[in-house]
């Protein structure tokens, strides 16, 4: 019988490293009774931290789903990693999920990661709330955490809670709306939940934030706003209802706050999410189109009678047949059937599904509309690719993948185990597209790239621990790009007509420099030709062939981006012309265009956020500015200072080493990937003098 998807909540738990995320996803598992004990971060025993790499390092490092029960809601809850390097885990997350629970550190507020989740969470238009945890830490101060959600953010934060005292004095919270107080008994976490009336010295507090949180919800609810002008009696209920509606719109974000670590404010945090988080039929229907290529546009409403479609998000590696992870937005799936993989355009089958919790699973015979579940038997399937019935083909938007920004070369320690490398990378590829990996024909040698240094480290351990493989690794490097600075126009041919069954392709391109919009793809290829100089069958041939000598640069072979092809003009032949000879057409043509188009080195700029106190601030912006960084921007905190900079990652490397030593290991810092930009001379010197 299928679900009644009113009752589903499908959440993701995401924020800066550190925030505690996985500490609250223990406590949530406990409550719920998913789980009969609490495990820690810190002791490596919290469950959804199950691999190795995670347990020592403390950190999560890939996202992990489960689902539980609570208020007769079944809520399946992905909790992501914080760490920039694993930020493609946040995105598939976030790219299936209906909403999402943003924690913060009550000390640190909104920091690095913080900003980058919360705009992954707007190009999904997730609807979300915010947790501010930690108010037991020293400096925790709610007031600011709160502000800086407005102000860094643009969030429209409500505050439905107060916390009553912070640090050591921190006791629980009051609940706005409905003016009860909750307390802690810190001995009796399993049980002792008190709920009381406010205390007086918090009386005229709660009044004030009661009037101050039903103004700004009815700012955004015109059905509260006509109480409110009206002075009409507005209930518990009547905020409650304009609350979730402003939350669904994504127009606020209710807040709340507690410890995780002290399991304060978990449960209140649960009941929020069933009253202020959409179900799968509170979502936008997804959307999609006929066929890869586009043609018509679809919808498709989570509804089990309508057509099958999914959308695979995930892949996890496992002897008993790899994992694929897939949201289903419509129809109904049963375990064997035969379905249609409309990216790649191949027919898979689904042997089994399960239910996920952390590594645990629970079989299922059927899964339908607004579920996550994982399914085995799929072959070819990757990452980003739309499962759908054979009969109803529709292929959903892709997945929105990072550019890998660092490269290492590796090589395994015998020739034995050449293959197994291979396979090894390959395997891991499949779990995580935001690592690459080629081999470099010229060098001889196999690069490895990645999103970050630790990000390499992590693979790196992984291919030796969990695959037994001996590797040497080479020193980091930056995954420079190439562009071009002006337009060229040349012409390619590739002809071979030597009697018998020839070849022949002749293309005319213009290649120009364009800036992408964000989440745009950074090689643009348009068809320009016309009276069909080239037939319509061969113009994709033109195009990948482009595409292709675009993935090796004229100055030293990286990458190319920002780039317009025009096909301007061509020539075919009525028999010797094919997909091929078009293909290699294209690529010379695209080669010596990009060679006459000033061609320039491309760099990663950083974002980067360094929390230093007062008296190191000199020698580390001094340390900065010799790494050619730009400071953009100094705030005080406390007695800290917070510096926001842009700074090339070539730069970079060991930076948190450095920066420890020069303040006495009391300055953090934190870095992500901003934008690509031109290099400066010197350092393209450089680059050349290495390749
Ligand atoms: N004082 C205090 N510490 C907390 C609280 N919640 C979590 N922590 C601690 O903060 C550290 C990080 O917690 P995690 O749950 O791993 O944080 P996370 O957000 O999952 O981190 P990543 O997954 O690595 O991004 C751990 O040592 C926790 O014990 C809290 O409410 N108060
Ligand atoms: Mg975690």
């Amino acid at each position: 019988m299928a679900k009644d998807l009113n009752k589903v909540r499908n959440i993701g738990i995401a924020a800066h490293i550190d925030a505690g995320k996985t500490t609250v996803t223990e406590r949530v598992l406990f409550f719920a009774g998913r789980t009969y004990k609490i495990g820690e971060v810190h002791d490596g025993t919290a469950v959804m931290d199950y691999l190795s790499e995670e347990q020592e390092r403390g950190i999560t490092i890939t996202s992990a789903a489960t689902s539980l029960h609570w208020r007769k809601h079944t809520l399946t809850l992905i909790d992501t990693p914080g760490h920039v390097d694993f930020t493609v885990e946040v995105e598939r997350a976030l790219r299936v999920l209906d909403g999402a629970v943003a924690v913060f550190c009550a000390v640190g507020g909104v920091e690095a990661q913080s900003e980058t989740v919360w705009h992954q969470a707007d190009r999904y238009h997730v609807p979300r709330m915010c947790f501010v945890n930690k108010m037991d830490r020293a400096g925790a101060d709610f007031e600011t955490v709160v502000a800086e959600i407005a102000q860094r953010l643009g969030g429209n934060p409500v505050v439905i809670q107060l916390p009553m005292g912070a640090g050591d004095d921190f006791v629980g919270q009051i609940d706005i709306i409905r003016r009860r107080a909750f307390y802690y008994d810190p001995e009796e976490i399993a049980t002792k939940l008190r709920v009381e009336d406010v205390p007086e010295e918090y009386r005229e507090q709660v009044e004030v934030a009661r009037h101050e949180l039903i103004e700004k919800v009815a700012e955004c609810d015109d059905r509260l706003m006509k109480k409110y002008v009206h002075e009409e009696d507005i209930s518990e209920k009547d905020i409650v209802a304009a609350l979730r509606r402003g939350t669904l719109d994504n127009r606020l974000q209710p807040v709340l706050c507690g410890s995780a670590l002290k399991h304060v404010g978990v449960r209140p945090l649960l009941d929020a999410v069933v009253d202020y988080l959409p179900s799968p039929l509170e979502v936008r229907p997804v959307r999609g189109h006929e066929s890869v290529s586009g043609g018509e546009s679809m919808e498709r409403p989570a509804d089990p009678e309508e057509p099958f479609a999914a959308l695979l998000f995930k892949v996890t590696a496992d002897p008993h047949g790899d994992l694929h992870f897939i949201r289903v937005y419509s129809g109904t799936l049963k375990a064997g059937t035969r379905v249609l993989n409309s990216t790649q355009n191949k027919k898979e089958n689904i042997t089994r599904i399960w239910e996920m919790h952390a590594k645990e699973r629970i079989r299922r015979d059927e899964v339908t509309a607004g579920e996550i579940v994982a399914v085995v038997g799929l072959k070819d399937s990757i990452t980003g690719d739309t499962l759908c019935d054979t009969r109803h083909p529709i292929v959903l938007e892709r997945l929105h993948l990072p550019e890998p920004v660092i490269t290492m070369s590796i090589e395994p320690r015998t020739n034995a185990e050449k293959d197994r490398l291979v396979e090894a990378m390959r395997s891991l590829r499949k779990e995580d597209p935001s690592f690459g990996y080629r081999f470099d024909s010229e060098t001889g040698q196999t690069q490895i790239s990645g999103m970050g240094e630790l990000h390499l480290e992590v693979i790196r351990n992984r291919l030796v621990r969990d695959m037994g493989l001996e590797v040497r690794v080479g020193r980091p490097s930056v995954a420079y790009k190439e562009t071009i600075r002006s337009a060229a126009e040349t012409r390619g041919s590739f002809i071979r007509q030597t009697g018998g069954r020839g070849q022949y392709g002749v293309v005319e391109l213009r290649v120009e420099p364009f800036e992408p919009e964000e989440g745009e793809d950074p090689f643009i290829f348009e068809d320009k030709t016309k009276g069909g100089v080239i037939p319509r069958e061969f113009i994709p041939s033109v195009e990948e062939g482009a595409r292709d000598a675009a993935s090796t640069g004229p100055l030293a072979g990286f990458p190319m981006l920002n780039i317009r092809v025009s096909l301007l003009d061509g020539k075919h032949h009525p028999v010797d012309s094919s997909e091929i000879a078009f293909q290699q057409a294209a690529a010379i043509a695209f080669a010596d265009a990009a060679q006459k188009a000033s061609p320039v080195f491309l760099e990663p700029i950083m974002r980067l956020q360094v929390m230093t106190p007062e008296e190191y601030l000199g020698p580390v912006t001094g340390d900065l500015q010799a790494r050619r960084a730009e400071i953009k921007q100094m705030q005080q905190r406390g007695n800290q200072r917070l510096l926001l900079a842009e700074v090339p990652l070539a730069e970079m490397f060991g930076y948190s080493t450095q920066l420890r030593s020069v303040t006495q290991g009391r300055a953090t810092s934190t870095m992500e990937p901003l934008r690509y930009a031109p290099a400066p001379q010197q350092v393209a010197e450089k680059i050349m003098r290495f390749v």
